[in-house]
C-alpha cells in the first residue's frame, strides 16, 4: 500500500504523526493524509492502520452484502468498559442483535415524542443560565451539560445536577477517564516498555472505574426499588423487556455495558456537534440572519417560545447549519469497515482480506474535492439544499455511519440538537472573539476547546 512521503524507521509512523500540526491524532492524519489518498498505510509498533479518505472507496466499502463494521484498535480497547454493549459488540455476538431489537423502540418518532418535553426542559435551564451570564460563555462545556442532562433524564430517569452545580458531574470525567485509560492500556501494551507506564495510570483508572461502576448500579437500583416495570425509555426496556420471538432479555453485565455506552455515545458527540454549529454560524453574518429569520418565523416574537415536537422538523436551515457542521467536523471522525465473509477487492485493485479492515476518515471523505468541489474547505449550509443532496453519490456524507450498524441515537441527536439551535438562536444574538481561531480536542470524539460566545438578548422580529 501506498504511504504518506517522509521518512519511517524503528518507530515506523509514530513521529511524523506526532510533527505533523493539529491537537490530536485525528487533525494530524487529516494532514499527513493531504495527497497520500485514495488508500494509504500507517505503521506504529508493529500494529498497521490502512485509512481512506476517498468517497468512492467509502461507497464501496458501505455496501453491507460485501462489507461489515469492524473494531478498529481503539474501539476494541473500550470492550474493557463497555464489553458487548451495542457499540463495541461484534454483529455476530448473540447481545448485538438482542439489544439492537430490543433497545430499537426507544428511537422511534413516537418516543422522540415523549421525551420532547424533558429536551426542552433541560435546554430551557441551559437559558436560565446563559440569560444571567454577563461575560462570554465557555460553549463546549455549557453544551455538554445540557446533552448529559437530556440523555440522563429522558432515558435512564437520572438528573445529574449539571446546572446547580459549577463543576461538572464528576462521572463525566470518570467515564472518560476510564474509557481513555483502556484504550491507553491497549495501546501500551504494544509498546516497549509500556507495561511499566501501565502500572502507573492504573490506580487512579481502578478508582475512577469503581466509581463509574457504583453510579451505574445506582442507576438500575433506583429504577428497580421503584417497582417501576415501564418500557417506555431505555432503561426500562434494557431491565423489562423480552425478545418477541425468543423471550430472551438482556443479562446485567449487559445492561451495565449499555448504560455505560448510551451516557457516553448519547451526550459527547451531540454537544461536539451543537458547538461546531455555533462556532460556523456565528461568524457567518448571513447564515445567522436566514437562522434567525427562520426561528422567528416559526416561533414567533416571544423570546420564551418553545418549539412544539411538530415544529422541530420545519427548522429546515437551522438543520442544514448543523448538517454541515457535521460534514466538516464528523465528532465521530471515523468508522472501520471490513469483508463480511471472505477476501474482497476494492478499487479494482486491493484485496482485504479475513480480518483486515479500512477506517474511514470521515474528516477526510467529508472533504473530498471529487464529491465537494472546490469550496469543499468552506462551511455552506447551502451545501445541503435537497436539489444538491440528491446530486451527490450515496455515502459520501456518513456523520452517523452506515448500514445495520449506524447510529441507533441518530433521531435523538438531530431533534435534540435542531431544537436546541433553533431556541439558541432566537433569543440570543452570538458574538464569537474574532481573534479565536478554531481549536479542536480531541477526546473519544471530537469537540471545539476555549470556544467563546458572547450571549446577548435580542427582540425576535416579526
Ligand atoms: Mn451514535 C453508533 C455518530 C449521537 C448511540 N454513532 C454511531 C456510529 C457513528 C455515530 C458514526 C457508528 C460507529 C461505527 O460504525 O463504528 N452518534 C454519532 C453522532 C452523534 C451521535 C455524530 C451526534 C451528533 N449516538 C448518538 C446518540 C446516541 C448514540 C444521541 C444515543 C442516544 N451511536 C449510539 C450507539 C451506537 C452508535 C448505541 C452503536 C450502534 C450499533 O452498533 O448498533
Amino acid at each position: 500500500l501506498p504511504h504518506p512521503p517522509g521518512r519511517r524507521r524503528v518507530l515506523g509512523d509514530v513521529v511524523s504523526v506526532m510533527r505533523a500540526p493539529g491537537g490530536g491524532p485525528v487533525q494530524k492524519m487529516l494532514h499527513l493524509s493531504k495527497g497520500a489518498g485514495p488508500l494509504f498505510e500507517l505503521r506504529t509498533f508493529g500494529m498497521k492502520f490502512v485509512l481512506t479518505t476517498d468517497a468512492a472507496l467509502t461507497a464501496e466499502l458501505s455496501d453491507e452484502g460485501r462489507f461489515q463494521k469492524a473494531l478498529a484498535p481503539g474501539v476494541k480497547a473500550l470492550r474493557e468498559v463497555a464489553g458487548d454493549g451495542l457499540f463495541t459488540a461484534y454483529t455476530d455476538e448473540p447481545n448485538w442483535a438482542l439489544a439492537h431489537d430490543l433497545l430499537l423502540p426507544a428511537f422511534t418518532r413516537a418516543s422522540m415524542r415523549g421525551y420532547h418535553d424533558t429536551m426542552n426542559a433541560v435546554c430551557s435551564e441551559l437559558i436560565s443560565a446563559w440569560d444571567q451570564e454577563s461575560e462570554p460563555v465557555d460553549v463546549s462545556p455549557w453544551l455538554t451539560r445540557m446533552t448529559l442532562e437530556t440523555i440522563g433524564r429522558t432515558s435512564f430517569s437520572t438528573d445529574f445536577g449539571s446546572f446547580t452545580s459549577d463543576e461538572q458531574h464528576p462521572f463525566v470525567t470518570a467515564m472518560i477517564t476510564a474509557l481513555a485509560g483502556g484504550q491507553r492500556r491497549a495501546f501500551l501494551s504494544a509498546v516497549p516498555g509500556g507495561r511499566l507506564l501501565m502500572r502507573r495510570g492504573r490506580k487512579v483508572y481502578d478508582e475512577r472505574r469503581a466509581y463509574v461502576d457504583a453510579m451505574i448500579d445506582d442507576i438500575v437500583e433506583a429504577r428497580r426499588a421503584s417497582g417501576d416495570r415501564r418500557t417506555d425509555d431505555l432503561l426500562g426496556l434494557m431491565l423489562n423487556s423480552r425478545h418477541p420471538d425468543t423471550g430472551a432479555a438482556l443479562d446485567l453485565t449487559n445492561v451495565r455495558y449499555q448504560i455505560n455506552t448510551f451516557l457516553v455515545a448519547g451526550h459527547e458527540t451531540t454537544s461536539g456537534a451543537l458547538s461546531f454549529a455555533l462556532y460556523y454560524m456565528s461568524r457567518d453574518r448571513e447564515v445567522m440572519r436566514r437562522a434567525q429569520e427562520e426561528a422567528d418565523a416559526i416561533l414567533g416574537t416571544d423570546p420564551d417560545a418553545v418549539p412544539t415536537f411538530e415544529q422541530v422538523p420545519k427548522f429546515r436551515y437551522i438543520r442544514r447549519c448543523l448538517d454541515e457542521a457535521l460534514r466538516l467536523w464528523p465528532t465521530a471522525p471515523g468508522f472501520a469497515r471490513g469483508p463480511r465473509h471472505g477476501s474482497e477487492t476494492i478499487g479494482g485493485r486491493w484485496t482485504l482480506h479475513r480480518d483486515d479492515w479500512v477506517l474511514v476518515m470521515l474528516t477526510a471523505v467529508h472533504r473530498d474535492p471529487s464529491v465537494w468541489g472546490a469550496d469543499a474547505d468552506s462551511y455552506d449550509p447551502d451545501h445541503f439544499l435537497p436539489a444538491n443532496v440528491r446530486a451527490r453519490p450515496a455515502h459520501s456524507y456518513l456523520p452517523f455511519g452506515v448500514g445495520d450498524r449506524a447510529c441507533i441515537g441518530r433521531q435523538f441527536a438531530l431533534h435534540e440538537s435542531v431544537l436546541a439551535l433553533a431556541r439558541l438562536v432566537h433569543r440570543y444574538d452570538l458574538t464569537p472573539d474574532p481573534s479565536y481561531d478554531l481549536r479542536i480536542a480531541e477526546r473519544l470524539t471530537l469537540m471545539p476547546r476555549d470556544f467563546r460566545l458572547g450571549v446577548t438578548r435580542r427582540t425576535p422580529k416579526d
